[in-house]
């Protein structure tokens, strides 16, 4: 895909994952509106995956490590076919396969997550797997940034660096919030980037909401050798959406009706744009 054509993808499945969470009255709004240009990167441009065989042996792996931002994940597996479009109507249903956090029994989600601080460790044990059995596909996770208050997340992050998984990229949702309010206040972080060189892997920053950056990133971690990439992609929580963007409520909210409205409205309007 080209430029306009990723971001054009990357406005319709915020259309699609608002009118999911209205419908279904609960989700993470921010959190998956954070993440949504990282997973069209990722999904579009990025992976090789395959719909009609999601179990396809050399598929590349993902992690949703910030499994709570399912969201963005299933609509997209779902415009690329993993399993009907009518399905999302089921979002949060009792019954359905589609729960509030990454299903496995969903074509395309590789694990069960949900539980903030496995994903990387999960992430290490394929790309190690990958490297034994001399196959080439590469795994990627997407982690929180509160997340990584987890001490199991420096555990795997050792091991990655340690087994040289230079098949594996790390990609943290620097949006600078966590559930509650600031990262900073709650766990302090910084200096992020410099633990995880100090940890022993490439890093590399970039605006997690622009998707030129993010594809010319993850490209060139292809090309990195002997250590894992992580990737600090700096965004906005709750991006696209004014009234949502950089607050925290947003984090777990649902939108009302009028707020659904303008939403989709400012969505529909910067689709306009692009044309
Ligand atoms: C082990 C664990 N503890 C607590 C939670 C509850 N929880 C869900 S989301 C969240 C905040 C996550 O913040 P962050 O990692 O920054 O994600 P994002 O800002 O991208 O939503 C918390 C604490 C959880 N899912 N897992
Ligand atoms: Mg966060």
């Amino acid at each position: 895909m080209n430029l306009t054509e990723l971001k054009q993808k990357a406005a319709q499945i915020r259309m699609d994952l608002l009118n999911m969470i209205y419908h279904a009255k609960t989700g993470h709004t921010g959190s998956s509106l954070s993440n949504t240009d990282i997973l069209t990167a990722l999904y579009y441009n990025i992976m090789q995956v395959d719909a009609a065989n999601p179990k396809w042996a050399d598929r590349d792996r993902f992690i949703a490590s910030k499994g709570h931002a399912v969201e963005s994940l299933y609509c997209i597996l779902a415009d690329k076919g993993f399993f009907p479009k009518e399905e999302l109507a089921t979002f949060s249903r009792f019954g359905s396969r589609l729960i509030g956090h990454p299903n496995n029994k969903v074509p395309g989600v590789e694990m069960n997550t949900g539980a903030l601080g496995h994903g990387l460790s999960i992430a290490v044990g394929m790309a190690k797997a990958a490297k034994m059995d001399g196959r080439s596909y590469r795994v990627y996770t997407l982690m929180g940034d509160g997340e990584q208050a987890e001490g199991s997340v420096w555990e795997a992050a050792m091991a990655g660096a340690h087994y040289k998984l230079d098949n594996l990229v790390g990609i943290i949702d620097r949006n600078k919030l966590q559930i509650s309010g600031s990262t900073e206040d709650v766990m302090g972080l910084e200096p992020l980037e410099d633990k995880w060189t100090s940890f022993g892997w490439n890093v590399v920053a970039v605006n997690g909401n622009d998707l030129g950056e993010l594809c010319d990133a993850l490209e060139a971690a292809k090309q990195t050798t002997g250590k894992p990439t992580l990737l600090m992609a700096y965004t906005t929580k709750g991006k696209g959406v004014s009234f949502a963007e950089n607050v925290p409520h947003w984090h777990h909210h649902v939108p009302n009706d009028s707020e659904l409205t303008l939403a989709l409205q400012e969505l529909a309007a910067s689709l306009e744009g692009m044309k």
